[in-house]
């Protein structure tokens, strides 16, 4: 593997699964794997399970990892080609992107979905300008439409709690104040596609996401028939996708926060969310503190995912 930039490219997933769970076991076996390697983490955006969690599965594999936060210290980016930089931006993204390639031998971007220009967003316009234009491996830690790092971790954590053959799955919309990005919720989709499992999406009208994302999934607009025998649901908000309405925030009815009586119509449903997570909005802190709450365990399985991936690229070196 190269690039990693979407779960699709895990292949046979039980494969991908027991190579995690050889990571997840040995996690220091591969020390030497890594030795005088460097990773870049590049962040357009925040970030603390991302940041820390790959930090941590790059130094498990012997790397030395190198972080740069591009908005704390950088030299603000230019982005679009053609611009005359007479403004506030003294560096182009097209120098900067080669230049960074120069100084390690891997690089991890977190770049999201900005809302400005839908198509820029949905073809990956500045994930793909590193693969372009880097010379290193590139795998990304949440770029415009997905996240695979965190979908894979939750595979991993949906394939260690499941009781049964073909779980349940639920992914629900819940209220948020602040347009979030798709990535999450494409990309998790993306990933049930390729489990065995009954998926369901269920969301307000007008928060249809991408088809090319949600494919097999059966979507239904009433949450509790949605939450009906459920093993697990996993929330998420997100902004509007379709037409005019891209990134933007249609409602934030709180009738649809994960609460203990949407909780009781499951099947003693695990409770998932990617995190961060705004309490009594996203969900009631009596779910997410409940014992099925399985939010931290699924956070620590970001390392497992981030060094299964990261030890990929190295043996492809
Ligand atoms: C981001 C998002 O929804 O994409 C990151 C989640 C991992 N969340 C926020 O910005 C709050
Ligand atoms: N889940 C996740 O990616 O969290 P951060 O945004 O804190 O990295």
């Amino acid at each position: 593997m190269r690039h990693f930039t979407s779960v699709k490219q895990l292949g046979d997933l039980k494969e991908a699964f027991a190579k995690a769970e050889y990571v997840k076991e040995n996690p220091f076996a591969d020390q030497e794997l890594g030795r005088n390697k460097t990773l870049l983490m590049l962040f357009f955006n925040s970030s603390l399970r991302t940041r820390l969690s790959t930090q941590k599965a790059a130094m498990n594999l012997g790397m030395n990892v190198i972080v740069l936060d591009v908005n704390q210290g950088a030299w603000k980016l230019e982005t679009e080609r053609g611009v005359i930089m007479d403004g506030d931006k003294p560096e182009h993204l097209l120098e900067a992107i080669p230049v960074m390639g120069c100084y390690c031998d891997i690089i991890g971007v977190r770049s999201f979905a900005r809302f400005e220009n839908k198509d820029d967003d949905y073809n990956e316009k500045i994930l793909n300008e590193f693969i372009q234009y880097s010379g290193r491996p590139v795998f990304s830690m949440e770029a415009a439409t997905r996240h695979p790092l965190q979908t894979f971790a939750d595979m991993i954590t949906i394939e260690e709690y499941r009781k049964k053959d073909r779980p349940k799955i639920v992914m629900t919309w819940a209220p948020h104040p602040k347009a979030l990005p798709q990535a999450v919720p494409n990309s998790f989709a993306e990933g049930m596609n390729l489990m065995d499992c009954e998926f369901v999406i269920t969301h307000p009208h007008g928060y249809e996401l991408d088809p090319a994302f949600t494919g097999n999934a059966r979507i239904e607009y009433d949450q509790d028939k949605a939450f009906e025998g459920a093993d697990f649901i996993y929330a998420k908000n997100w902004a509007a996708y379709s037409g005019e309405n891209y990134g933007k925030v249609l409602n934030m009815d709180r009738s649809w926060t994960v609460d203990s009586r949407k909780m009781a119509l499951t099947d003693n449903a695990y409770f998932m969310h990617c995190l961060p997570v705004r309490r009594n909005m996203i969900v009631t802190d009596e779910v997410i503190e409940s014992p099925q709450s399985i939010v931290i365990p699924e956070a620590a399985n970001r390392v497992v995912s981030a060094q299964t991936i990261i030890k990929e690229i190295l043996l492809s070196l």
